[in-house]
């Protein structure tokens, strides 16, 4: 690698021109720009695996369009209670023994209350004393609030940006971008790392997903994990109908984030369960190294550890490790 590319690699000043011009590239040439850059950071065949495990499900106040989870929309996910500690912990044990690296923990919150922090911090300190990586997403967070997680043992804060800031207000109404923008400087100055993306699929056109990769890669920091999701189209929700978006232009947007930000993970997020394996290793082939793996993601399907296996052997992948 010659010395001056990590500078001239990682950059935040990324304009949408810029962006916008490697999404028409030929389809090899960004392939090959993107695994280059893979390449150069990355172990290239190595796939970081997560699990999630939703510890709070349903009945969330925000509107957020695509959420099966919004009490805004009828949807056959009704309101839990929050998990216990131990049945939390019982669950990372199995996600352990079945090979996952980082255990995320999902709560429907708009904002964790300060009572429900103290069950979700002794949920963070016991996953962590498994030995495994911790993640959790739990909505905003007060700066108070990320230091007691930051404390508790959490290694990883996921809040996504979701789109462009200016097709954010099609899709949710209960907050805005600076809102998201905040929480993300809150977890940095706490000191934990980034898992930040968004969703394709959402009845945004290519400019938003352009400024959606402008908004992540322009961050005073990269995230450490960008989660590109498909949308999972849901039942009641009021994007249950929407247009599915073009695969090629899916893996187009794994491949600009990955050249964008070549030393972020990039997560092929939800949506797996929909694709077939030739798309997820083009999706792998434009640098996605990251992947929820598990029958459940939140609160919708995802691939089986068995069918994941198979098809990480397939392709030559393995688990990376921690
Ligand atoms: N309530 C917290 C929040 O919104 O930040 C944390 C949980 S929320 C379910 C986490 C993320 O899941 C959302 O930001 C969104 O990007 C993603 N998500 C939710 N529903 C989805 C769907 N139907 N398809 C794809 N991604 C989805
Ligand atoms: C992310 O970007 N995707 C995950 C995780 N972060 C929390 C969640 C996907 C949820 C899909 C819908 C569901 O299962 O409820
Ligand atoms: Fe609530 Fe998060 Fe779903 Fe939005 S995405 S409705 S904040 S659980």
């Amino acid at each position: 690698m010659p010395k001056d590319a990590d500078d001239r690699d990682i950059r935040h000043d990324w304009t949408r021109a810029e962006i916008a011009a490697f999404y028409d590239l030929p389809f090899g040439d960004l392939i090959f720009r993107a695994q280059t850059l893979h390449r150069r950071y990355f172990a290239p065949n190595q796939v970081q695996l997560s699990t999630l495990l939703s510890v709070k499900t349903g009945g969330c106040s925000e509107d957020c369009a695509y959420c099966p989870q919004s009490a805004h929309y009828e949807t056959s996910i009704g309101a839990d209670k929050l998990m216990d500690v131990e049945a939390v912990l019982a669950e990372a044990r199995a996600a352990k023994a079945q090979g996952a690296q980082r255990f995320c923990m999902g709560a429907a919150w708009r904002q964790p209350k300060d009572r429900d922090l103290d069950a979700i911090c002794a949920m963070v300190s016991g996953v962590k004393a498994l030995g495994l990586e911790t993640c959790a997403t739990l909505g905003m967070l007060a700066a108070d609030q990320a230091q007691r997680l930051k404390t508790a043992g959490l290694d990883y804060y996921n809040h996504n940006l979701d789109t462009a800031p200016e097709f954010y207000g099609a899709i949710i109404t209960t907050r805005v971008y600076q809102d998201r923008l905040d929480t993300l400087d809150e977890v940095r100055a706490a000191g934990m790392k980034v898992c930040c993306g968004g969703i394709v699929g959402m009845g945004e056109n290519r400019d938003h997903r352009v400024g959606l990769i402008a908004a992540l890669a322009n961050l005073p920091e990269h995230p450490d994990s960008v989660p590109i999701n498909m949308l999972v189209k849901v039942a009641g929700t009021p994007l249950a109908e929407a247009a599915p978006v073009d695969e090629i232009e899916f893996v187009r947007t794994i491949g600009v984030a990955r050249i964008c930000m070549p030393k972020s993970a990039v997560r092929l997020s939800a949506g797996r369960e929909g694709m077939s394996e030739a798309l997820q290793a083009l999706c792998f082939l434009a640098g996605a190294n990251s992947i929820f793996c598990g029958p459940r993601l939140l609160t919708t399907p995802n691939p089986t550890r068995d069918a994941d296996r198979e098809m990480m052997d397939r392709l030559g992948l393995s688990p990376m490790a921690p």
